[in-house]
């Protein structure tokens, strides 16, 4: 087995190769960008190098810096995870003459799998089975008019050295082929730099189902299962499971010796995906060949009982596959989710920022979170904006369902938009329950994923006022006070505190009242009675007799208030009031610890009810202190700038009758 090896990636797969070398006992070198000095996966390697700014281009794509830092740091193999250099097979060729190992299949394995039309050719000779259609040469457009009309409607055109869907185009019957071709055409040039295309019959409702291979030095292969990947958005994965819902075993055994017998084709080494589309009729037809450890690979790993990263050691280090076919099982149901930051109601265009709070559900056998951030790391553009893999498992399907909709409930991020609310709405959807999967599935139940929820707008503003409250008192309990336990905010009657929130530029005012623990929330007019308490993050709350539990986030003005795995964000307008009802006070109190910031009267002045007299800060807060009445201002107490007590007399007030 190796003793150091080099991870030439970023994120949550850096962090997890890393965990597995080092259960190995594997010294861990990883590299990182000038934006990623302070990521995950650079604390939890040995030793890490910088390779360059930002842009991959001159960082993580940097093959040349890579090899040199490997050699420098004796590493003897180098993983590259997925993405960057993971198919590269120039990176794979000057790994083998720098006399690093490449944690990957062997070159020309990589080089076979690069064109969609030469993989195709090698598996109709392996006896994989193909959509029928046309995959040669000749690309005269009569002669392709001939083959498409023979290979029938509707059909698929596709670019033959295409990925992720760009340069396909479907047609319907034969009159729309040959304009449909010099689109297809057209879009291969610009997007590929060749226009060579396929032809396929095409498959109205497919479903992805993909078979993880692993091969070894010794001519070994094997098959661990498969994984359905159907629900993708713009040929995104965004739910991953294995087994595959309502999959036979006769199905396993057939597409898994087909993937297999496709590895052996090319010689495979290594951790392998071989794609196929699933057909209605159960039918399967393979699709392409990803020469690396996909994204997806913990549900396999979650279903299997084992580590691929391990395998994928183990083979690169020269020693057998570590099961034999017979000697692989699965057992229960495993579901991933992708957390991104992204913006679902936009197009799901990527977000930035800093992850100013973020809570993950607890790890146990069921739930798995693979991810390369922390709270406060920042989502840079530079990068795959994929904030985590979510995984988890249970006995059935049925039951990981219920695992996810509870471990995306736990799981709680703000100060970055994300698409948590999104993944629970397609977990949540009955279609979803019920296995009815292929690729259409988002865009078929758009209307349910997309339609505004039913808000709890006017509880969260509510609970974020209760969440202020419970705050400020807590960052102003002083032991000496016998105030700072009970009761806040004191002049001297039923003191009664506002906050000022902006939910989506909607202003709300929250007011709350209080006589010992007994509150009283006033918002637009509706009286709540409530009690409630805070601990960390977690505030429960009794509003009107229903006692709910949430988790509440503030980062600077911005309080984010939890409601199940709904995120409300309102904004605190840190100039707050406070103010007394009625009768006379014939001295203003400091309601907490502060400092004086101005002082807005002079003795003897004749102020009107109302009539801000001081302003005090506290944990960066300002709040005005008010005359109670009209009166007059016998004495000041405080200069702008004096630190104040809590509970300590401000000024001498009568008030005029
Ligand atoms: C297809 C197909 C239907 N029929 N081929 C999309 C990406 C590419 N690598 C293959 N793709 C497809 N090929 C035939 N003959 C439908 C798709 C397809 C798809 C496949 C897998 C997952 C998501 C998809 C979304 C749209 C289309």
């Amino acid at each position: 087995m190796f003793r150091k090896i080099l991870i030439a990636n970023r994120g949550e797969i850096a962090c997890r190769v890393i965990e597995t070398a080092h259960k190995l006992g594997i010294r861990c070198v990883a590299v990182y960008s000038e934006a990623d000095a302070n990521a995950r996966h650079v604390h939890m390697a040995d030793e890490a190098f910088l390779l360059g700014p930002a842009p991959s281009k001159e960082s993580y794509l940097r093959a040349d810096k890579i090899l040199e830092i490997a050699k420098l740091s004796g590493a003897e193999a180098v993983h590259p995870g997925y993405g960057f250099l993971s198919e590269n097979e120039g990176f794979a060729q000057a790994c083998a003459e720098a006399g690093v190992i490449f944690i990957g299949p062997p070159v020309p394995a990589i080089a076979a799998m690069g064109s969609k039309s030469a993989a195709k050719e090698i598996m109709t000779k392996a006896g994989v089975p193909l959509v029928p259609g046309y995959h040669g040469d000749n690309q005269d457009p009569t002669f392709l008019q001939q083959q498409a009309d023979l290979v029938g409607y509707p059909l698929l055109l596709k670019a033959a050295y295409g990925g992720g869907g760009k340069g396909m185009r479907v047609v319907w019957n034969s009159g729309e082929f040959s304009e449909a071709l010099a689109g297809a055409k057209r879009e291969a040039l610009n997007g590929f730099g060749n226009d060579k295309v396929l032809m396929e019959r095409y498959l109205t409702k497919p479903r992805h189902v993909e078979i993880q291979v692993f091969a070894d030095s010794f001519g070994n292969a094997v098959y661990l299962a498969e994984r359905d990947c159907s629900i993708q958005r713009r040929h995104q994965k965004v739910i991953e499971e294995a087994p595959a819902p309502n999959f036979s075993a006769e199905q396993r055994k057939a597409m898994g010796e087909a993937a297999v017998k496709a590895a052996q084709a090319i010689a495979y080494q290594g951790a392998g995906t071989v794609e196929f589309l699933f057909d209605e009729d159960g039918s399967f037809y393979f699709m392409e060949m990803n020469t690396r450890l996909q994204v997806e690979h913990p549900v396999t790993e979650m279903i299997t009982g084992q580590d691929l990263v391990k395998w994928q050691l183990l083979v690169a280090s020269g020693q057998p596959l570590p099961l034999t076919q017979d000697q692989i099982t699965i057992d229960g149901h495993a579901i991933e989710v992708r957390v991104y930051a992204e913006d679902p109601d936009h197009d799901f265009l990527p977000a930035t920022g800093k992850l100013t709070y973020l809570r993950q559900p607890e790890a146990s056998r069921y739930v798995r979170v693979d991810t390369g951030v922390v709270e406060n790391d920042e989502v840079s553009p530079f990068y795959d904006p994929m904030i985590a893999k979510l995984i988890v498992w249970d006995e059935n399907r049925d039951r990981a369902i219920a695992r996810m909709l509870r471990a995306l409930d736990d799981y709680r991020i703000a100060g970055v938009k994300n698409n948590l609310n999104f993944l629970t709405r397609l977990v949540e959807q009955p279609a979803f329950a019920k296995a009815e999967l292929d690729t259409h599935f988002i865009e078929r139940h758009k209307e349910s994923l997309f339609a505004p929820g039913q808000s709890e707008t006017e509880q969260a503003s509510l609970l974020a006022a209760l969440y202020l409250l419970l705050k400020e008192r807590s960052d102003n309990v002083d032991d000496q006070s016998p105030w700072a336990l009970c009761s806040g905010w004191r002049l001297n009657e039923v003191p009664t505190v506002s906050f000022p929130l902006i939910y989506q530029d909607e202003s709300r005012l929250v007011s709350i009242s209080s006589e010992g623990k007994q509150l009283s929330l006033t918002q637009q007019g509706v009286i709540t009675p409530a009690t409630a308490s805070l601990q960390g993050d977690e505030l429960q709350a009794n509003l009107n007799g229903h006692q709910v539990k949430v988790r509440v986030s503030q980062y600077q003005d911005i309080v984010s208030v939890f409601i199940k795995h709904q995120r409300y964000d309102f904004i605190y307008q840190t100039q707050v009031q406070t103010q007394v009802d009625d009768s006379a006070a014939g001295s203003l109190t400091a309601p907490m610890n502060g400092t004086i910031v101005a002082v807005m009267v002079e003795k003897g002045a004749l102020v009107s009810a109302g009539q801000t007299l001081l302003v005090m800060e506290a944990m960066k807060m300002e709040y005005s202190i008010k005359a109670p009445k009209d009166g007059v201002v016998n004495q000041l107490f405080y200069a702008a700038g004096d630190l104040v007590k809590d509970g300590a007399q401000l000024l001498d007030f009568t008030p005029a009758d």
